[in-house]
């Protein structure tokens, strides 16, 4: 225990917050980092070259893996640096296998190394059926699409990613979140919204039919993508219905929305009527462009909503941004320890005298608190915090990134 700490501790106890119990509740807290920040989002299928789907990772920053191994190597890296057991979230297109099957044919034997491997890295799995990079999906209509030949291909795959995520859940003793999330729009104004929006509803439907064990389903809606600009089908009142209905996980991705709009104020509205929810935090910058999280204002304001609604518990926290243009490695990294920061942050809160100020409408009060809040030495405890859990900080966090950075700068 460091003398900073010590301080920063009392300071705290002088506002009335525990630091030990907010760095034991931080310990707990278990993050889904997502595998695509670590090859652009372009998977191990031989067949594919883009993601499309209107998602793209921009930048040739040295160092993308190419291989399975790679890329768990990356993530036996990052990891290291991330303090607490955490999870991986794994897309269909990253199955493991020497010849690629197609999506309609994928089964938990493509995937067996992932399990492995978690198994050993003490790392639980969620996963994502892959509904875009493929030639059935290069019109941006997948599970809404008008042929019903393409719409029960893709059924068939939605279907087997389920029971992936079952086998995942089942073998590694944790339940894996399979979300849902399809590219399907239309460029250009359509005539007939409710037909397709029928079309994704039944085959949502069929797809859920079975429940299965060790595995819950989760469905994420979209404001729009590029190429698909004038209606997205699964748009978010869409799912928010669907969810309410179906008791399915719901899921917000900060970058689905209009950008004035604040997704930390949906958790509390949405959560009076769905049981769980998914969070793909991320950061977009005038559309959703997925830059990695920094600590700011829309990430803390995140934070402080799942501490103050006590949502914790039915929040799955996944992540969802990718950058090109930087160490791949460093971008998992700051990005995740970016989100710990801001539950840290959150934890740190005197929440019950906040909340009588608020109470007794004392605006004054909640605001000036808020403010000088703000002066106290976080960055003593998250140091004792990475401390404890052997996780570096500052310089020598930096050094390490640097170090592994420049070993797999020459991948080609
Ligand atoms: C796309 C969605 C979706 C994807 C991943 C790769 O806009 O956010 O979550 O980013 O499935
Ligand atoms: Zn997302």
């Amino acid at each position: 225990m460091t003398r900073a700490y010590d301080l920063a501790k009392a300071m705290y106890a002088d506002w009335g917050v525990d630091t030990e119990a907010a760095i034991d509740r931080l310990k707990t807290i278990p993050i889904s980092m997502h595998c695509w920040q670590g090859d652009d989002v372009v998977g191990f299928e031989t067949r594919t070259g883009s993601s499309g789907g209107g998602i793209q990772a921009t930048g040739n920053h040295p160092g993308r893996a190419r291989t399975p191994d790679e890329l768990r190597a990356d993530l036996d890296f990052a990891y290291g640096l991330i303090p607490g057991q955490h999870r991986l979230n794994l897309h269909a297109m990253y199955m493991d296998t020497d010849r690629t099957p197609d999506r309609d044919e994928i089964e938990y034997a493509h995937f067996a190394p992932w399990v492995d491997w978690a198994k050993g890295a003490g790392v639980k799995l969620d996963f994502n059926p892959t509904f875009f990079a493929h030639a059935k999906a290069d019109d941006n209509l997948t599970l809404s699409h008008p042929d019903q030949g393409i719409r029960d291909f893709w059924i068939e795959h939605g279907r087997r990613s389920r029971e992936i995520a079952a086998r995942f859940g089942q073998e590694l003793d944790s339940p894996s979140i399979n979300n849902v999330w399809v590219p399907d729009g239309y460029k250009d104004v359509p005539v007939d919204r409710m037909a397709a929006r029928r079309r994704l509803d039944a085959a949502l439907d069929a797809m859920f039919d079975t429940p299965l064990d060790g595995m819950k389903d989760a469905v994420e809606s979209k404001l729009f993508g590029i190429g698909v600009e004038a209606c997205t089908v699964g748009s978010h009142e869409f799912y928010m219905g669907y969810a309410i209905r179906n008791g399915t996980v719901l899921c917000l991705d900060m970058g689905h929305f209009h950008p004035t709009e604040s997704v930390a104020d949906k958790l509390s509205a949405v959560a009076l009527s769905v049981d769980e929810l998914l969070l793909h935090v991320s950061r977009p910058m005038r559309w959703d462009s997925d830059h990695v999280i920094l600590l700011d204002d829309s990430i803390q304001i995140m934070a402080q909503e799942l501490i103050a609604g006590d949502l914790l518990d039915r929040t799955h926290i996944g992540l969802d941004f990718f950058d090109a243009t930087i160490s791949r490695t460093a971008a998992w990294v700051i990005g995740t320890r970016n989100m710990q920061k801001a539950l840290l942050q959150a934890l740190l809160r005197p929440l019950d005298r906040l909340r009588k100020a608020e109470d007794e409408m004392d605006f004054t009060t909640r605001f000036t608190m808020t403010e000088e809040l703000k002066d106290l030495p976080f960055g003593a405890v998250w140091a004792e915090f990475c401390d404890r859990m052997d996780a570096p900080t500052g310089q020598a966090l930096i050094g390490k990134l640097d170090d592994y950075q420049s070993k797999v700068a020459s991948r080609g």
